[in-house]
């Protein structure tokens, strides 16, 4: 293993849910029902497809200009980025600053996959963009996620062949990403949705780099 590549909302910090409030805001005010479940299904996607999701889930996607659905997307942005403006260290979900400082100790590349272009200013915020070898731009590619391209970039930008890096994911999304990007995938969430991860954990204290080695050890491509 000579890298690994993260996931931001869900595994590094709990954006998912700051996600959640502030697309809950634009469903309650143009009444299309909104709830966690529902929100589960919008982790790991872009904001253009989240916003699609939700319009066809309230039966709702003819009924918008492409100018209606900008200002909706532009509005959901400026309260997410109210609710991240306050982020501080302390938001770094547990464990992971323990798991970075061990992948620094050993020289193992780190990146970050994540769909959120407003992921290096999440990263800043938590004062951790230092530990970063790569920060994928997910403006520049052509496809998200479940598709591999995101993960490829990262194993791209460091230099490394995908089957030697680890990624971790919070999504069904992002795991199915980093299965068809050939690589070794953990899942930090419910079995329910992580069904498909090499190595699942309940929550991110319980990652190290020791278990994450210990189980990439037992994997065969
Ligand atoms: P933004 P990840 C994803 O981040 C989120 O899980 C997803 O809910 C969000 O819609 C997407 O980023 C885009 O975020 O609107 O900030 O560009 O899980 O890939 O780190
Ligand atoms: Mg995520």
């Amino acid at each position: 293993m000579k890298a690994v590549i993260f996931d931001l909302d869900g595994v590094i910090t709990d954006t998912a849910e700051y996600h959640f409030l502030a697309w809950k805001h634009i469903a309650d005010q143009i009444h299309i029902p909104f709830d966690r479940s529902f929100n589960e299904s919008l982790k790991g996607i872009s904001r253009e497809k989240s916003l699609e999701t939700i319009l066809v889930h309230g039966g709702a996607a003819a009924k918008y200009s492409k100018a209606e659905k900008q200002a909706l997307m532009f509005q959901k942005n400026q309260h997410y980025q109210t609710l991240i403006s306050k982020l501080t260290p302390k938001d770094l979900l547990p464990g992971i600053s323990r798991l970075l400082c061990e992948l620094k100790n050993e020289n193992i590349k780190i990146a970050l996959a994540s769909s959120s272009r407003n992921a290096p200013k999440i990263l800043e915020r938590l004062e951790i963009i230092d530990d970063f070898h790569a920060v994928v731009d997910p403006t520049a590619l052509a496809k998200g996620k479940p598709e591999p391209d995101i993960f490829l970039t990262a194993a791209l930008l460091l230099g490394v062949s995908p089957a030697e890096c680890a990624a971790i994911e919070d999504a069904e999304a992002g795991i199915a990403a980093i299965k068809s990007a050939g690589m070794f995938a953990v899942g930090v969430g419910h079995e329910r949705s992580m069904h498909a991860a090499d190595l699942m954990v309940g929550q991110t204290c319980d990652l190290s780099l020791d278990l994450l080695n210990e189980k990439w050890k037992q994997h065969s491509f």
